[in-house]
């Protein structure tokens, strides 16, 4: 059975932090606005749906915290980030929240880093990225909307983000269509809280040769 979420907490100010789950092990979601993150999140859940797909992009100015049973590690959903016609007012504060989110989890084991695979490397995504490298919060990159790209073009945009990224591992190529990558999302995901991947988990419930 693949895991479910559950939404059990959204802040919408840096104050309210303090009563969400910091904490337990985590992994954020973080995407340039339309990258295709609440389809991804959607895809996650399965039939329940969770995120809203929003009809106007950049509305979604909260944290969401997702509990992932019956794992009980967290997927946090943060703002979307880069969406054009969001005011300065805006833009700073979505940046003081995601950046004291970013700083004051002690939970948060990595950043999913949505990445649409049909475009070329934009430069919030770099800053994201660049960030990441600089706190020491792994990335876990994923690219978006494979279904849109053909086989060849989408390894050509895994090699330049392994490049760019400085990173032995490749993307993980996902599509919230066809359902391609959900599995293996879900693998490094585990992965990321420092959970056995599932197989492991079967071996040693069947315990070992005496
Ligand atoms: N073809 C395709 N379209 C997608 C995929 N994921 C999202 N989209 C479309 O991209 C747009 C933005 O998606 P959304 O999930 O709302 O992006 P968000 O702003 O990052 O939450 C919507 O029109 C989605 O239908 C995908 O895997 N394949
Ligand atoms: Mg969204």
């Amino acid at each position: 059975m693949p895991p479910s979420l559950t939404l059990v907490s959204t802040v919408y100010t840096p104050a309210q932090l303090r009563d969400a789950p910091l904490d337990a092990p985590q992994v954020a979601l973080a995407g340039r606005s339309n990258v295709g993150k609440s389809s991804l999140i959607n895809r996650l859940a399965g039939a329940k749906k969770l995120a809203k797909i929003s009809a106007t992009p950049g509305k979604t100015r909260s944290i969401n915290f997702y509990r992932v049973e019956p794992d009980g590690y967290y997927l946090v959903d943060l703002p979307g980030y880069g969406y054009a016609r969001t005011s300065k007012v805006e833009r700073a504060k979505w940046a003081e929240l995601i950046e004291k989110y970013l700083a004051d989890a002690p939970g948060l084991k990595a950043v999913a880093v949505l990445l649409d695979s049909r475009l070329d490397p934009q430069a919030l995504d770099m800053e994201m990225v660049s960030w990441l490298r600089q706190s020491g919060v792994p990335a876990l990159a994923v690219l978006t909307k494979a279904d849109k790209c053909s086989q060849r073009d989408l390894a050509r945009r895994q090699s330049q983000w392994r490049d760019l990224m400085r990173s032995t591992v490749s993307p993980l190529l996902f599509s919230a269509v066809s359902g391609k990558g959900t599995e293996s999302l879900w693998k490094r995901l585990r992965e990321a809280c420092d959970m056995p991947a599932a197989d492991d988990a079967a071996v040693e419930t069947d315990g070992g040769t005496p």
